[in-house]
């Protein structure tokens, strides 16, 4: 087996030749097209344009769309997407488990498939009430799609159980946002990436899973001898490759880390003073403090104390402060290494402290900039407010006047949407094994292979009835589905998704479905109306006319792309909003006076924090705190899990493709030399790793891209569901788990 180093050379030049050998015009595929339509590529939230060439009724062709932020460039996942829409394991037909779990998925009609799903849920309304039904979606699901289910379970069904797999992924970065500056989502673009004169980039292995935004921070690298690259992760990943400083710390302690930057940028009097004593307050708990508290809070992180709980050079912590202090222009990105954990919010927070403290902010190339991992988390269901606590907008559950706007907007009286926060992911299904969650509607997502301590939480699988809308056979929840419908893939349907950078980008309709494949916003319909919802409250031919009502949703507010039509995104390649009008362009500096629409033009100053009610954005005193499980005697070293380049999640797409499959066949344990060496283990031999959850053997990759006393596997291998491994603990404000530390015991196998 190949040692994963080579493997990452492999990848690298991978990366290296379909992301910056391929030319911007170039396509994959059968080049002799009818028409190409656009689209965006299915897979990561670097959201890439991508052109479908179509011919005879079947889609034959892929290429970059040139007018798109990727410029035409797609990693080699975007340019293998057409085979995957014909995958001999596609889901072609309704199928339904007619006598309990243990009997098997049997192919029926859809009306019959319809009727066994509505039956059963509508027995559990009546004789349960509306909290014993959940929906269970996906930052992959279309916008429309979205939108909808939230719209039919929080308004209809008067069910606030809406959650889904970004509160695996993106809760806690949503978490920062609004404590930090008062209202999600980014306030950067792409287009800082190309102005930066120093990147920051923290728990994110950018260049396996954001491929083409590597490309484009590579590029900019390679264009000024100024431009600066920190890596911060306790991996030497792929990422690390255009790193001046690698910095490789012991899991967990980025707060640490983060707050002897600020230390040290405060104690050198590099901070902007301007700025932070205009635009941010200070906060300790929910108690307003003073500069001199933060600085005095700031004390217990010197260097040298730093130094010992990460196991950095104190030495080093002061560089890597000064370089972001003192470039032109810094953007941090981070991602899942910061997220995905007990004390995801606050990291966030920390980060957000440095841009504040240093005043890089609000200008190009300035900014922080939260990578987003699903191609519609953000747009989909951020945005939308499809999660237990929220509503459309930035609105919350918790908020009677929030609740009421949203209740008069959809026609319904003041009063229908519970007061009361529906359950977040892991909650969710620990009610579904309890029995208090009867029935759940799962799209777009496989929770059987994805969440974490599968062994707890497959109980609720098991234990409630269970309705899925799937593409492919190989998904591992549908073992436990008592009805699998069918969905319509990408580019079988239409929709939007948005991305990262608040960039709103249709996916057109190329082709017709395959077999009896329906599109998601059909069934949620049909689904609804069934159990009795008004055909007046969901009154829609199609996707568009969704849109539409969402699009006119927001046309005031903070939220505002009222400008983001139907007609505009079929000739544009993306729109960023805020967009408040047709003629618009589209934000990219967002908080800042003549470039954000919401920013009043005669505002006296040149940064408006419009999301806060004080106008200004909140630094916070976070300390630092260890995470949920720690390296002990009993089980001495820390597990990490993550992505690799060319598998996307559980596989059941990329898994389909042979050139990817090949590339990564098998999940895999990632051991440094000299812990391998003590443990007599070479490449390729078998590992095991045993947890307090359980325990696994998979082969061994001997490599000093982890650490010592760290190890690493991929999660993307049915064969090998890791996840069984994991912990569930989450974050205290965003529930999200905390998948990047578990304790482990690693021996050879017999
Ligand atoms: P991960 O591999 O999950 O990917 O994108 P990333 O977050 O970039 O984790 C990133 C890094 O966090 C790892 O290199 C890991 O070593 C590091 N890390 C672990 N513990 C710590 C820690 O304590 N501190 C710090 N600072 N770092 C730590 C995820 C993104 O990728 C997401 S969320 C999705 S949904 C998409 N999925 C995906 C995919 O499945 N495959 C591919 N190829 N691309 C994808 N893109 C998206
Ligand atoms: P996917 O494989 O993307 O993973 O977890 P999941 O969302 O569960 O699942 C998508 C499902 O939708 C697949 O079964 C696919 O076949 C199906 N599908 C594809 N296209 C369509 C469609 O058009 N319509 C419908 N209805 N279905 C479709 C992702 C989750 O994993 C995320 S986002 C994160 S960030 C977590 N990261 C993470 C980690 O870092 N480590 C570990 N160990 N586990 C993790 N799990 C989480
Ligand atoms: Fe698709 Fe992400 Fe690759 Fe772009 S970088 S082509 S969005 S997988």
């Amino acid at each position: 087996m190949a040692t994963r180093r080579e493997f990452i050379k492999g990848s690298a030049a991978a990366v290296a030749l379909s992301v910056m050998g391929v030319p911007a015009f170039g396509a994959q595929g059968d080049t002799q097209a009818d028409t190409w339509v656009k689209g965006v590529c299915r897979y990561c939230g670097t959201g890439c344009g991508v052109l479908i060439g179509v011919r005879d009724g079947r889609a034959v062709a892929i290429k970059g769309d040139p007018n798109n932020h990727n410029q035409g460039v797609l990693c080699q996942k975007g340019m293998l997407l057409v085979p995957v829409i014909y995958a001999k394991d596609r889901l072609v037909r309704p199928h339904i488990r007619k006598n309990g779990k243990s009997s098997p998925l049997e192919p029926v009609s859809w009306e019959e498939a319809m009727k066994f799903a509505t039956d059963k849920f509508a027995q559990v309304l009546k004789e349960d009430g509306p909290n014993a039904v959940a929906y269970y979606g996906s930052g992959q699901a279309l916008t429309e799609e979205s939108y909808l289910a939230n719209k039919i379970w929080k308004g209809g069904f008067k069910s606030n159980n809406v959650d889904g797999n970004p509160r695996l992924c993106m809760a806690s970065a949503v978490g920062g946002y609004m404590s930090t500056f008062g209202k999600d989502e980014p306030m950067g673009t792409y287009d800082d990436l190309d102005n930066a004169t120093c990147f920051f980039i923290i728990g994110s292995n950018t260049s396996e899973a954001h491929p083409v935004l590597f490309q484009r921070i590579a590029k900019r690298k390679q264009s000024s001898s100024e431009v600066r690259v920190i890596v911060a992760d306790p991996r030497r990943t792929n990422t690390s490759r255009i790193a001046d400083m690698h910095l490789s710390f012991k899991p967990g302690t980025d707060l640490a880390l983060l707050n002897g930057m600020a230390h040290v940028i405060v104690r050198d009097e590099m901070d902007n003073y301007r700025f932070h004593g205009k635009y941010c307050t200070f906060q300790k708990g929910d108690d307003a403090v003073t500069f001199d508290d933060y600085k005095a809070f700031l004390q217990d992180y010197t260097p040298e104390k730093v130094a010992e709980i990460t196991g950095l050079a104190a030495d080093d912590i002061v560089k890597v402060a000064h370089t972001f202090a003192q470039s032109s222009a810094t953007t941090s990105l981070w991602c899942m290494g910061i997220n995905q954990r007990t004390r995801g919010v606050w990291a966030n927070n920390l980060i957000h402290n440095l841009h504040l403290l240093t005043g890089h902010i609000g200008r190009p190339g300035a900014t922080p900039l939260s990578l987003t991992g699903q191609p519609n988390a953000c747009g989909g269901v951020r945005d939308v407010g499809a999660l237990a606590h929220l509503l459309p907008a930035g609105r919350v559950i918790g908020n009677q006047q929030h609740r009421n706007e949203v209740e008069d907007y959809w026609g319904i009286p003041r009063g229908s949407i519970p007061d009361k926060m529906g359950l977040h992911t892991i909650a969710l299904f620990e009610a579904m094994a309890e029995g208090k969650v009867k029935a759940v509607f799962i799209h777009c997502t496989n929770p059987a292979h994805t969440l974490p301590h599968l062994n707890k939480h497959t109980k609720g699988l098991q234990t409630a009835f269970v309705v899925q809308t799937e593409a492919f056979m190989s998904a591992e929840t549908l073992k436990y589905a008592d009805v699998a419908f069918p969905a319509a893939f990408w580019c079988e349907t239409d929709g939007v998704y948005g991305c990262t950078e608040r960039r709103y980008a249709l996916t057109e309709q190329a082709i017709k479905p395959q077999g009896e494949a329906r599109p998601c916003v059909n069934i949620l319909m049909d689904f609804a109306k069934r159990l009795g919802i008004d055909e007046k409250f969901i009154p829609y031919k199609n996707a568009e006319d969704i849109w539409e009502e969402w699009r006119k949703f927001n046309e005031k507010g903070p939220y505002n792309f009222f400008g983001i039509t139907r007609a505009r995104l079929r000739k544009e390649s993306g729109i960023k909003w805020p967009c408040p009008s047709e003629t618009h362009p589209g934000t990219n500096l967002r908080y800042v006076r003549g470039k954000d629409p919401l920013v009043p033009a005669n505002h006296p100053d040149p940064i408006f924090f419009y999301g806060k009610p004080n106008a200004k954005a909140t630094v916070f005193l976070r300390p630092y705190a260890p995470p949920f499980e720690t390296a002990d005697a009993e089980y001495p070293f820390v597990l990490t899990t993550g992505r690799v380049i060319d598998q996307w999640h559980s596989a059941t797409m990329t898994g389909t493709v042979p050139e990817l499959q090949r590339a990564y066949p098998t999940n895999f344990v990632e051991i440094n030399p000299e812990d391998a060496k003590k443990l007599g283990i070479r490449n390729g031999d078998k590992v095991e790793l045993e947890t307090r959850r359980d325990k696994m053997v998979l082969p061994a990759v001997v490599t000093d891209v982890c650490m010592p006393g760290l190890v690493f596997t991929p999660f993307f291998d049915k064969n090998l569901l890791v996840n069984k491994l994991l912990h569930d603990a989450v974050d205290a404000v965003s529930k999200e788990p905390e998948y990047k530390i578990c304790a482990t015991r690693v021996r050879k196998a017999s």
